[in-house]
């Protein structure tokens, strides 16, 4: 059985994954509308993964005892200067993520709630990777810099870097 205080915390994380797919979601059709295909094909696999991590929590706190909120959403951002400027928003909202998540296992030894700290190691670990993923991504932009010939490799390599989770 969930506490309050677990599953307000749990419930305000349901709204941090949901807005991630949003915000994905709009960088994905932001690289669509711009021609390419590549990075907005990766986005919108980004954007799934995070209603993915939404679900989870969802379906947790429902089978713990509690009831999962499913609140409305802050509108994303829609456009950006650069895809530069769009991998560092998409990696600072990891590292926000990563933050929350890490906050969430605060609170839930706090409460001795160890199934919860147990189901909160899968995200500890996704964040490593999707903080990973981001960082591989600007360092590649970085290395391309205002190069077309590179940018347009990069569109058409960038799917592979998908992490399957
Ligand atoms: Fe990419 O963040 Fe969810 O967990």
């Amino acid at each position: 059985m969930l506490s309050k205080t677990i599953e307000k915390a749990l419930n305000s994380q349901i709204r941090i994954e949901a807005e991630s797919s949003q915000i994905y979601l709009a960088m994905a059709c932001w690289a669509e509308v711009k021609g390419l295909e590549g990075v907005a094909g990766f986005m919108y696999d980004q954007s799934d993964e995070e209603r993915d991590h939404m679900l989870k929590l969802v379906k947790f706190i429902n089978e713990r005892g509690g009831h999962a909120h499913i609140s409305e959403l802050k509108a994303p951002n829609v456009t950006f200067q650069s895809f530069k400027e769009m991998f560092e928003m998409l990696f600072k909202h990891e590292v926000f993520v990563s933050e929350s998540i890490n906050e969430l296992v605060h609170i839930s030894l706090q409460e001795k709630d160890y199934a919860t700290h147990n189901f909160l190691q899968w995200y500890v670990s996704e964040q490593i990777e999707e903080e990973a993923m981001a960082r591989t991504i600007l360092d590649k932009i970085n290395l391309i810099g205002d190069d077309k010939g590179g940018l347009y490799l990069f569109d058409r390599d960038i799917q592979q870097l998908t992490v399957n989770s």
